[in-house]
């Protein structure tokens, strides 16, 4: 059941003023994940813009304890502190691993894999700004084709982006879900459940981010709306294998068809390099991809 807009949490655990970008998406979602996990939770992360958000020890604007961990070792630093409360006899406490999605996709995929496969009982947060943003937008496996990126400043980068909710699936973890801190009250009801549910739990937000994707920081709440309008991001969940469209996703599968991918590209600098081929096939991909979605809520 879906939590009421009056029952949201209303206390704060990222305090005014912090070292991110203006119009930071991952902010945005930040401060949802940690209402709707109301503070009681150990945090550990990677390098990334998320460390730059909690700042310099002794000085951090976030309200909840994390321990900073090696890019490679996100979920193995998760499984620690898992056992470690274990050990304490603390079952009170959501251990929560969050990194980007350079420290995901790309570097951190061994050690998640392995805490997955034994569903180790933390919630996995992938925010997804498509680059590796901290260091200056460097192109990682969950860049699309056709953005431009420091290390693909000329041609665009050629491959597709790695469907990394695909990889996770298969590791028959208990819940996987994807938001966008465009569709706040979806993302908020993600976290609460996911709070409830005991294993290894995978959530992907997309997060928008003005400098690496090029557009103004005030829009960022309309280019993740966007991205869900036009299909290429997804709202949905798979609960012990079930799957089913949520928020505006579900709405869009019932009562009509994603817009044009065009409509999210056309309003990106990071596109602008973009091939007419290359824009043909991101909205082949984001059709097919669509048509199996409708096929398997069907089947659920
Ligand atoms: C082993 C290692 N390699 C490289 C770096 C440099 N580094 C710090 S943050 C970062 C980018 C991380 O990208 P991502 O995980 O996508 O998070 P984002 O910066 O986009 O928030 C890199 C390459 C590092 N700190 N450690
Ligand atoms: S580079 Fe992007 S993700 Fe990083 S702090 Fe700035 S807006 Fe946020
Ligand atoms: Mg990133």
């Amino acid at each position: 059941m879906p939590e009421k807009l009056f029952k949201v949490n209303t206390e704060e655990y990222i305090l005014p003023g912090n070292r991110a970008c203006q119009g930071c998406g991952l902010t945005l979602a930040y401060r949802y994940i940690l209402k709707a996990l109301r503070g009681n939770t150990i945090m550990t992360v990677p390098a990334s813009c998320l460390t730059v958000l909690h700042g310099l020890y002794p000085i951090t604007s976030v309200e909840v304890p994390c321990l900073n961990c090696t890019f490679a070792s996100t979920a193995a630093s998760a499984s620690g502190l898992v056992a470690g409360l274990a050990a304490l006899n603390r079952s009170d406490t959501t251990v929560v691993a969050m990194a980007g999605d350079g420290g995901t996709f790309d570097i951190g995929i061994q050690a998640l894999s392995g805490a997955a496969e034994r569903s180790t009982d933390f919630i996995y947060v992938c925010y997804d700004n498509e680059a590796y943003m901290n260091t200056g937008t460097q192109r990682s496996s969950a860049t699309p084709a056709g953005a431009l990126t420091t290390t693909t400043p000329v041609l665009t980068k050629q491959q597709g982006k790695k469907d990394m909710m695909k990889i996770m699936e298969g590791h028959d973890i208990p819940y996987l879900a994807t938001c966008t801190p465009s569709f706040p009250l979806d993302l908020y009801d993600k976290f609460v459940k996911a709070k409830r549910i005991k294993g290894t739990r995978y959530i992907q937000i997309a997060t928008p981010c003005p400098p690496g994707w090029v557009y103004p920081p005030k829009d960022t709440v309309k280019i993740g709306r966007l991205a869900v309008e036009t299909g290429i991001v997804v709202l949905y969940e798979i609960e012990n294998g079930k799957f089913r469209f949520t928020g505006r996703s579900k709405t869009l599968a019932e009562k009509g068809n994603p817009a044009p991918v065009i409509n999210f590209v056309e309003r990106q600098g990071r596109f602008k390099k973009m091939s007419m081929e290359q824009l043909g096939h991101l909205q082949r991909w984001v059709n097919s991809r669509w048509a199996e979605y409708l096929k398997r809520a069907e089947a659920s």
